[in-house]
This record gives C-alpha cells, sequence and structure tokens, in this order.
C-alpha cells in the first residue's frame, strides 16, 4: 500500500516466513480505529466498555501467565557477546533469527498480519525515528494507535529512505516455553513472539525507544533514558524542567503528574507533564540537554491511581483508554484495588473469574494497566510536542529503599553524579515477571533496557558529561523509606514537590545545603513541610534524610559484587566509589 520499497520487501519477506491469512496495512485513521474496535469485540479479544461512562474505551485480559515483561526470556543478540555485556541475556543473531525463524514460520496462518509504520517523537521533529511492527494482535494495534504516532504521519515522515527499525511480533501461541524478545541492534531489527502483554510486544516502547535507541544513541551522540520529563512553572511564569528515572513501578507517571501542595499552588506552583516513561535527550544549540517523549501515550500501573495519588492520570484516563488486566464491573466499568472507591459487591476479576470485595485474592492484576493518550492529560505541557524538545535542568534518580537512601541528595558533579546512578539500588515491582521486593542494582534504572554493553553505557554517560556545555545537576531521591513498623515515612505523590522544589533552588544557586560523605544534603528546614507539619515533623525529615554508616558499607559490598560481573567498567566509577568510602571513613 505504501510506496517505500524497503519496507515492501521486508514485510513481504515477513509474510512469507509468518504466513498470514491477510495483510492489512494500517493508515491511523479514524474509520480504521473504529473498524478495527469492533472487529476485535466480535471476536471477544476485547470488550466495549460503557460507552456512556468511558466513551472509547477497551477492556482486554491477557492470559494469566502474560501479564509483565519477561526479563529471562529477553535477549540481546549482537555479533560479540561482549557487546551485550554481563547484566544482559545474549543470543547470537545467527542463532536467534534461527530458532525463532522455526517458530514464526507459519505463526501467522489464519490470522491477519497488520503492518503497522510509527513513529517515535514528534512529526515535525528532527531526531523522531520511524519503525514498522508487523503483528497478528489487533490489541497491539489498538494500542500503538495511542502510543505512537500511527499511520501516514510515520510513512510520510520516512519516505522513500530505507532507514526504520523493523519490528515482527507474533502471539503465535502465547506459550511461554516458546516466548522471546530479542533485539538485533546491528541491525535496527525487533522479533517478539509468543506473548501479548504491553512491554514485550508494542515494539515502539522499550524494545525500540530504550533498547535499540540507547544503542543509536550511543552511536549517534544522543541519550535514550528510562525517564519521565515534567516542567515546574513558577510563579512568575517561567518553566524549569526535570527528567528522573526510576525502575519499573516506582513512581514516574505520578511524578510527572503530581499536583503540587497548597502552599504551593497558591503561590503560582504548577506541574506540567511532557513523558512519563521514556526521554530521547540531545545536546542543543544553548549547550543544555534536551529532552523530548518520544511517545504520545501513557500505559500506566492501573492499582494505586485514584482522585487522592493522582488525578491527573485518572482524568487522563476516562476516555478513548484501553484497560488491561483490572475488574470489570456488572455495568461495564472498570475497577482495581487503590481506586479510592468502594469496589463492586461483585464483579469479574482480571482472569475472568466471579469476584467479590471478599475474594482471597487482588480482583487487578498488580501490574495492570491503562494505555491513554497524552494528550488528554489534563496537566500536559504546551511543550510535550516541541520538535526540540525541553531544557533539562535537574536529572533524578532514584528507587525503591526500604532503608539506606535517604529522601534526597545532590552528587559533586558529573562524574559523581554518573557513579551514583549507577549504583542505584532497588526493590523489585510487579512490572516484571518474578520475585517481589528483593534488592537489585538497577543503573540509572536501565537494568532491563540497556541495549549494550552496561559498562559502555556508564562510558557514554561520562562521554556525554564532557560534551554538555552546562549539564543539568544530578540528584538521587527515595520516596520509599519505611519505619520500624514497615510504613512508609515520607508521605509522597504530591508532596514530592518539596524535594523536587529544594532541587531545583538547587540548580538556580537559591537553596543552601550540608556537605555529606555522599553528596549534598538539604538543611532539614530545607524542605518545606508547610501544610504537613503535623505528619512531616522536624525529626521525621531528619530520620528522612539520616545516614548510616553501616548499610552504606553493605552497601559497597553490593555494589562490588554488581561491579565484579563487568570487564568494560570505567575507571571512573571505581574512582567514585574509592571517594564515597574514604569520605565515609570505610
Ligand atoms: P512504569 O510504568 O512501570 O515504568 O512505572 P512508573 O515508574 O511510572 O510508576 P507509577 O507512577 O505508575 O507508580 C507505581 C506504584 O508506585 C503505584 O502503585 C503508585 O501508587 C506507587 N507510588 C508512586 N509514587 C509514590 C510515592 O511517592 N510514594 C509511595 N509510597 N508510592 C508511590
Ligand atoms: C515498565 O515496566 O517500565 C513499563 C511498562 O513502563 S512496560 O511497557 O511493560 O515496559
Ligand atoms: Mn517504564
Amino acid at each position: 500500500m505504501y510506496s517505500n520499497k524497503a519496507v515492501n520487501d521486508w514485510v513481504n519477506e515477513m509474510a512469507k516466513l509468518t504466513k498470514p491469512d491477510r495483510l492489512v496495512w494500517i493508515d491511523g485513521s479514524e474509520e480504521e480505529r473504529e473498524r478495527l474496535t469492533k472487529e476485535a469485540c466480535d471476536t471477544g479479544e476485547m470488550l466495549l466498555l460503557n460507552q456512556e461512562k468511558l466513551p472509547g474505551c477497551l477492556y482486554h485480559r491477557t492470559v494469566p501467565n502474560d501479564v509483565a515483561r519477561v526479563e529471562q526470556l529477553t535477549f540481546i543478540c549482537t555479533s560479540k557477546k561482549e557487546d551485550a555485556g554481563p547484566t544482559n541475556n545474549w543470543m547470537s543473531p545467527a542463532d536467534a533469527y534461527d530458532r525463532l525463524g522455526k517458530l514464526f514460520d507459519g505463526s501467522m496462518k489464519g490470522r491477519t498480519m497488520y503492518a503497522i509504520p510509527y513513529l517515535m517523537g514528534p512529526a515535525a521533529s528532527p531526531f523522531s525515528k520511524v519503525g514498522i511492527e508487523l503483528t497478528d494482535s489487533v490489541y497491539v494495534v489498538l494500542n500503538m494507535r495511542i502510543m505512537t504516532r500511527m499511520g501516514k504521519v510515520a510513512m510520510d515522515y520516512l519516505g522513500d529512505a530505507p532507514s526504520f527499525v523493523k519490528g515482527l511480533h507474533s502471539k503465535a501461541d502465547l506459550n511461554p516455553e516458546r516466548r522471546f524478545i530479542c533485539h538485533f541492534p546491528e541491525d535496527n531489527t525487533i522479533w517478539s513472539i509468543g506473548s501479548g502483554y504491553g512491554g514485550n510486544v508494542l515494539l515502539g516502547k522499550k524494545c525500540f525507544s530504550l533498547r535499540i535507541g540507547s544503542y543509536l544513541g550511543r552511536t549517534e551522540g544522543w541519550m535514550a533514558e528510562h525517564m519521565l520529563i515534567l516542567g515546574v512553572e513558577s510563579p512568575d511564569g517561567s518553566v524549569d524542567y526535570v527528567a528522573a528515572a526510576f525502575p519499573s513501578a516506582c513512581g514516574k507517571t505520578n511524578l510527572a503528574m503530581m499536583i503540587p501542595p497548597e502552599y504551593a499552588s497558591k503561590k503560582g506552583y504548577k506541574v506540567w507533564t511532557v513523558g512519563d516513561d521514556i526521554a530521547w535527550m540531545r545536546i542543543g544549540a544553548d549547550g543544555r540537554l534536551w529532552a523530548v517523549n518520544p511517545e504520545a501515550g501513557f500505559f500506566g500501573v492501573a492499582p494505586g491511581t485514584s482522585m487522592k495519588s493522582n488525578p491527573n492520570a485518572l482524568l487522563t484516563t476516562q476516555k478513548n483508554t484501553i484497560f488491561t488486566n483490572v475488574v470489570l464491573t456488572p455495568e461495564k466499568t472498570v475497577w482495581w484495588e487503590g481506586m479510592g472507591v468502594d469496589a463492586p459487591e461483585s464483579a469479574t476479576d482480571w482472569k475472568g473469574n466471579p469476584w467479590t470485595p471478599s475474594s482471597p485474592e487482588k480482583g487487578a492484576h498488580p501490574n495492570s494497566r491503562f494505555t491513554a493518550p497524552a494528550r488528554q492529560c489534563p496537566c500536559i505541557s504546551k511543550e510535550w510536542e516541541n520538535p526540540n524538545g525541553v531544557p533539562i535542568s535537574a536529572i533524578l534518580f532514584g528507587g525503591r529503599r526500604a532503608k539506606v537512601a535517604p529522601l534526597v541528595y545532590q552528587s559533586f558533579d558529573w562524574e559523581h553524579g554518573v557513579f551514583v546512578g549507577a549504583t542505584m539500588g532497588s526493590e523489585t515491582t510487579a512490572a516484571a515477571a518474578g520475585q517481589v521486593g528483593v534488592v537489585r542494582r538497577d543503573p540509572m534504572a536501565m537494568l532491563p533496557f540497556c541495549g549494550y554493553n552496561m559498562g559502555d553505557y556508564f562510558a557514554h554517560w561520562l562521554e556525554m558529561g564532557k560534551a554538555i556545555p552546562k549539564p543539568p545537576k544530578i540528584f538521587n531521591v527515595n520516596w520509599f523509606r519505611t519505619d520500624a513498623g514497615g510504613k512508609f515515612i515520607w508521605p509522597g505523590y504530591g508532596e514530592n514537590f518539596r524535594v523536587v522544589k529544594w532541587v531545583l533552588d538547587r540548580c538556580k544557586g537559591a537553596a543552601g545545603a550540608d556537605e555529606s560523605a555522599i553528596g549534598y544534603m538539604p538543611k532539614p528546614e530545607d524542605i518545606d513541610v508547610t501544610g504537613i507539619e503535623d505528619a512531616v515533623s522536624a525529626g521525621t525529615i531528619k530520620d528522612l534524610l539520616s545516614i548510616d554508616k553501616d548499610s552504606w558499607a553493605a552497601e559497597i559490598e553490593s555494589q562490588n559484587e554488581f561491579f565484579a560481573k563487568f570487564d568494560r567498567l570505567p575507571a571512573e566509577v571505581r574512582k567514585q566509589q574509592a571517594a564515597l568510602k574514604a569520605r565515609l571513613g570505610l
């Protein structure tokens, strides 16, 4: 249907392999959306929700063994094993094409192959990139329509050029034994088979924008990061931008859409969302680092999203949204744990079984998700589609740490900041299959998403620091410290504004700090607690900022265990660790 020869040749080749009954080219039109929605509902793959209460909204359940990213089945297929590095699973390209080729052979028989051209980045941006995803899932098409700029717009952007990311996806038989997510960064190719879950199959997201993107970023001199982007508007109307890397299900969507506490909104502070998951960052003509959100929608965690915790997210999902693995109510609306409204008396759970509030199991899967258009977000930044992105003043790294990491600290300089990012740790969450709640090292929140050797990735960060004339300042934050009873000490959510405010004041030279062994820390009185004095006393802030020498000694041990896997660890990282040890007196 489109005239690009490279695209047509490749699509024909893949159709020969997978043998679909039909090939449908996706154009992104409204007529097409209606047709595909009807198709998906006719087959029962999706369900039309209550159109009065949730116009344009659809419901979907995945099979119960396919509810999260599968890191153990995700591979980086570089010709040399060393180039995938110690933190990625590796298969040689020849082996992977052979092994998956056998699984793809005839996998679309009796099905339709949809050819989806899509664009990552705004249509007017010279930095955007084109992908084509071939899939036998109409759910994928309808999600890609929200998450990317899909259809004609992408082919117009590509023109006759042969440079696009080739993504092939088939649900096949959805058997976890035959599930693989393979990336071929040297060929701009992604092959995903055997899954129907978001992060494994919406190939523009983690597969392209992070794994292939990080590889391209290193060769082309830019950065692809697992970061939200937000703007803080001051009473004088100026806006400062922050990018923040937290691991999956650790608060990016929430921070990106937070509502400032009353003391600040009364003064005129506002928060604007540019992106909630991925940032592509380049050095601008003015010497600052500029960030673009390559996505067009949010694929957000549903549980815990309420009018109290994140009203902007909830309001974004009131129309044209796809809900996956949440509770379905009798009136065909949706519900999840932590939605802040009463549970339906009787409903259907994420597995399709009858469910009541007294059922022993949760109604929604902990990694159930909504897919919603970014433009519907009440606090979407007017710069969110700026072709050049927005200039970043501060980068935040953060994880889910019950102990050790304080509420916030600032790195001494870029190199120290890279060390802080490289040594991030976080407790695992339901966003990936496997055990939940165990601390693992997750550098820059990119452990599952770096498309090449993580040692080279650290080196790229260090190189970028030297190349950026006016680099952002780097901070570490932790909203998840707990008390002896296991309760979160810091109230979090919108109250995180108070920490971001200190961060931005530091960037402007307008806030003080104490120099500690791990970095610059706010004095307790530097964190504004107006309005929450009862919940957060000066003593609480002191606790949140305390540094326990023994825990840090154990932390350094754990860092060393992680570093021991690397043979390409930049010397600067070790040097920074030695300096930290010396400062701690260890
Ligand atoms: P991905 O989409 O997987 O990349 O996740 P994310 O980083 O965008 O995480 P999200 O904002 O969806 O938050 C995940 C979970 O963390 C939800 O259950 C939130 O309610 C919870 N959460 C977010 N921010 C905070 C916070 O400041 N404090 C606490 N205690 N929990 C939070
Ligand atoms: C994450 O797990 O970091 C997500 C959801 O943002 S997924 O698309 O599954 O990667
Ligand atoms: Mn994510």
